[in-house]
């Protein structure tokens, strides 16, 4: 039985992947900040196929807490699904709050990084892999993406060059990329604003946890001998839009 760490597993693609990989015989180990929904999510899982870890990602002690905690039975990770992530506000730069901006560099890029880093010698000695997700938002630049996209450009570098790094050990590293996905990324961007969120993914047909659930669960189950770097995946009804040009007068 195989066994997957998924960082944000309260909601949208974490939670989703949780229950796909159970649903297939893994072995899950659920974090996120919420206690209550994880409890809830092992409650429906079972509770010897899933292990729950509530802390701040980017409490750096607490992580380590948590994983020298793990039980027995879910210490051999065989893949880690670096999930956990958010991006805050929409407002250019030159109006942007500085503590979002770090608050987005701290979840996105220092506690993946830190995660990654913990997890790594037992990845290595199991020939597993690192699933990292990105978003197109790291590849093309939209108005109020600033520091959310960069988090995400790193996220993709990152996995190429840890793709470098462990060339020879076995391990797998892929960043997965989705466009518009309907789950609570934009209540949290907005804080709380329902009806920005359900207007945004009105009408749209966007990404669903349940496809970003399948992607992941493809990519971890490949033989071992294939690595997919990169997987980018919009919604059809999203697309590109052109340059933009401030004329003069
Ligand atoms: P959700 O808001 O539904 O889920 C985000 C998850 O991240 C939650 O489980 C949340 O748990 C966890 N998280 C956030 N901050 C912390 C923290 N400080 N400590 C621990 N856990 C944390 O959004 P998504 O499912 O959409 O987001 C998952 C990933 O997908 C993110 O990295 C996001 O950037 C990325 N993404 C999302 C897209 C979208 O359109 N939805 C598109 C492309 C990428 P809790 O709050 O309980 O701590
Ligand atoms: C989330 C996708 O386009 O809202 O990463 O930035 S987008």
């Amino acid at each position: 039985m195989k066994t997957i760490l998924i960082t944000g597993a309260t909601s949208g693609f974490g939670r989703a992947a949780a229950r796909r990989f159970v649903d297939a015989g893994w072995r899950v180990i659920a974090t996120g900040r919420r206690a209550g929904r994880l409890d809830t999510l092992a409650a429906e899982l079972g509770r010897d196929r899933v292990h729950t870890a509530a802390f701040d990602i980017r409490d750096e002690a607490a992580m380590h807490g948590a994983l020298d905690a793990l039980p027995e039975d879910f210490r051999a990770i065989d893949v880690l699904v670096n999930n956990a992530g958010l991006a805050l506000g929409t407002a250019p730069a030159q109006r942007a709050d500085l503590a979002q901006w770090k608050q987005m560099i701290d979840t996105n890029i220092t506690a993946l990084v830190t995660m990654t880093h913990a997890l790594l010698p037992g990845l290595i000695e199991r020939r597993g892999a690192i699933l990292n997700i990105g978003s197109v938002a790291g590849s093309y630049p939209y108005t109020g993406g600033n520091v959310y996209g960069g988090t995400k450009a790193f996220v993709s570098q990152f996995s190429l060059g840890l793709r470098s790094d462990l060339h020879g050990t076995g391990v797998r590293v892929t960043s997965i990329e989705p466009g518009m996905a309907e789950t609570e990324f934009t209540l949290v961007r907005t804080s709380g604003d329902s009806a920005a969120s359900e207007n945004l993914y009105k009408g749209a047909d966007p990404i669903t946890p349940d496809d970003i659930a399948e992607t992941l669960f493809w990519v971890a189950n490949l033989p071992p001998h294939l690595n997919v770097n990169r997987i980018e995946v919009m919604p059809v009804r999203q697309s590109f839009a052109g340059f933009q040009v401030a004329r003069e007068g």
